[in-house]
């Protein structure tokens, strides 16, 4: 989507560094972060929220990256949020999966 935040930083437009990246999805460091950790795990193709009708394939996608990215980075405790419309907290209206964890990244990161 044109004016998409997301989506320009999904096809590397703003030169942001992804802690991990593949064909569907990209995560990378929250611009505000609450916490020590603060990801965001962003797929590349536009939907706005949780509510639009999202293929369960991407949605399982999103959740096992989570996974993943968590357990490459060794994190063991995190919360994982999604907002969903404005008065739930969304600001950017491209669905995205926030991975907040009060441990410390380690070198790779
Ligand atoms: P939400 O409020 O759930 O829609 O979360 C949106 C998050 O996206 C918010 O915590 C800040 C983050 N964010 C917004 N713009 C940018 C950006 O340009 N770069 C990065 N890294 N994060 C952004």
């Amino acid at each position: 989507m044109e004016d998409c935040i997301f989506c320009k930083i999904a096809k590397g437009e703003f030169n942001t560094e992804f802690i991990y990246e593949d064909s569907e999805v990209v995560v990378f460091k929250d611009i505000n972060p609450i916490a020590p950790v603060h990801l965001l795990v962003v797929p590349k193709k536009h939907y706005s929220s949780l509510n639009d009708d999202i293929e369960p394939m991407l949605l399982s996608k999103l959740l096992l990256t989570v996974k993943k990215v968590t357990k490459q980075l060794g994190i063991d405790e995190y919360r994982t949020v999604i907002n969903t419309g404005e008065t739930a907290g969304q600001s950017v209206f491209h669905i995205h999966l926030h991975i907040v964890s009060s441990e410390k990244l380690g070198p790779i990161c």
